[in-house]
């Protein structure tokens, strides 16, 4: 009966036209992606796992044990176990094993800067049962219970300003930690040759995991070098080191004001011109020879001359001088336009008298603080931001007078 329903069935099949037969061949496939879909429901997938992934190893090692374990089909009672070593032709296992692991695991030892590859394969026809496991290593990059004998630093924070900087430096272990920066960098150990190129320091009061910490007294625009140093409980040392560039300091000076207090000349008003500087800047004239500004004793004018000093250092000169035209007819004066410009020349500023038999001048300085901050342990109390007034008396004479003006602090 079978042989015969085989047989029809085989001249059915052989009968069946070819469009009928690839009908029938998707049918069955069809069928079968079923039932292999519907297959694995009943229970859990292969699997093959490593007890750590990465290996994390810590510095003061090379090796580290962990334990492989898997999960086989039901019906599988034996597999093969292979795991190779990257740069070792031969496998480090390469063994039958049963459906399920030792207790405790599969033990194997890993090293630092190698990649594993576990292979669980079908003991007879060695097709993989589940996917390659690859198991790869790495360090322990923070501390874990090691202390300052490795990384407890984290990466400080630092924030500059103009005339200092604030540290923000948190550790993965209590410490008493130093900052100490310099224009020098340091040597490899955190140290320099001479003591004296440290520029600024700082250190914890109290040991700490989160240290806020100024440094004071720093000068604008420059490069700093700094090492941050922690001791723990343990006596364990580690530095931390970098850079950091200050703000640069920008002052704009404005001369508002002259308030002229003897104009040096019994009748009339004076026949003035000023020449104002600030800083290093190249002198900026008010009115010359052939412009005179007429000023009366007990009045005052307003010139609004202007400079802006980038990139300047802690400490600005501004600087005042006044000329007065008393030349009479017949009198001799440099080419007929006075006195020379003024150039900004120190010494000449502080003349005072007659200038070739036709000009009266006065000049006058002021020296300016453009670097302002707090207490060395809190900076930030006073803005280094500002604007002052100030005010040059030029009372040598000839001519007396004032000069009114403020200068104006800002850092990018
Ligand atoms: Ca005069
Ligand atoms: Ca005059």
């Amino acid at each position: 009966m079978n042989i015969t329903h085989t047989r029809d069935a085989r001249r059915r099949w052989r009968g069946a036209s070819p469009g009928v037969r690839r009908w029938l061949i998707v049918l069955m496939l069809a069928l079968g992606v079923l039932l292999t879909l519907n297959a694995p429901a009943a229970h859990a997938a292969p699997t093959l796992t490593a007890s750590e992934n990465p290996v994390f190893i810590p510095y003061s090692k090379d090796t580290e044990d962990i334990t492989l374990a898997w999960t086989v089909e039901p019906w599988q009672l034996l597999a093969t176990l292979t795991v190779t070593e990257s740069g070792t032709p031969a496998p480090v296992i390469d063994k039958t094993v049963g459906p399920t692991p030792p207790p405790g695991g599969e033990p194997l030892t890993v090293t630092y800067g190698k990649t594993y590859t576990a292979e669980l394969k079908d003991v007879i026809t060695q097709q993989p049962l589940v996917a390659p496991l690859i198991i790869t290593t790495d360090r322990i990059d923070i501390k874990i219970d090691m202390g300052c004998l490795v990384q407890c630093i984290t990466e400080p924070k630092v924030e500059p300003h103009g005339g200092w900087a604030k540290f923000t430096i948190n550790t993965t272990e209590t410490a008493s930690m130093t900052l100490e920066a310099s224009k020098t960098k340091p040597n490899a150990n955190g140290t320099w040759n001479n003591p004296k190129d440290v520029a600024a320091s700082n250190a914890t009061i109290l040991p700490t995991q989160n240290w806020t910490a100024p440094l004071p007294n720093l000068d604008s625009n420059t490069t700093y070098y700094y090492v941050v140093r922690a001791h723990d409980t343990n006596g364990n040392e580690q530095i931390k080191t970098g850079s950091f560039k200050t703000l640069t300091r920008r002052v704009e000076v404005t001369f508002a004001e002259i308030q002229m207090i003897d104009d040096s000349d019994d009748l009339g008003d004076c026949d003035c011109f000023f020449w104002f500087n600030a800083g290093d800047e190249t002198p900026k004239p008010w009115g010359d020879f052939q412009h005179q500004k007429s000023i009366a004793s007990g009045t005052t004018v307003h010139p609004n001359v202007t400079f802006t000093i980038d990139n300047a250092p802690s400490e600005i000169l501004i600087r005042a001088l006044g000329y007065d035209d008393d030349s009479a007819f017949g009198s001799l004066c440099s080419a007929g336009t006075g006195y020379l410009p003024y150039t900004g020349n120190a010494t000449w500023i502080t003349t005072s008298g007659m200038a070739e038999d036709c000009q009266q001048l006065t000049g006058d300085q002021v020296t300016v603080s453009v670097s302002h901050q707090g207490q060395p342990t809190a900076p930030d109390a006073v803005d280094e931001q500002f604007t002052e007034q100030f005010t040059i008396s030029a009372g040598l004479g000839p001519l007396v007078y004032k000069v009114h003006g403020s200068y104006k602090v800002t850092y990018a």
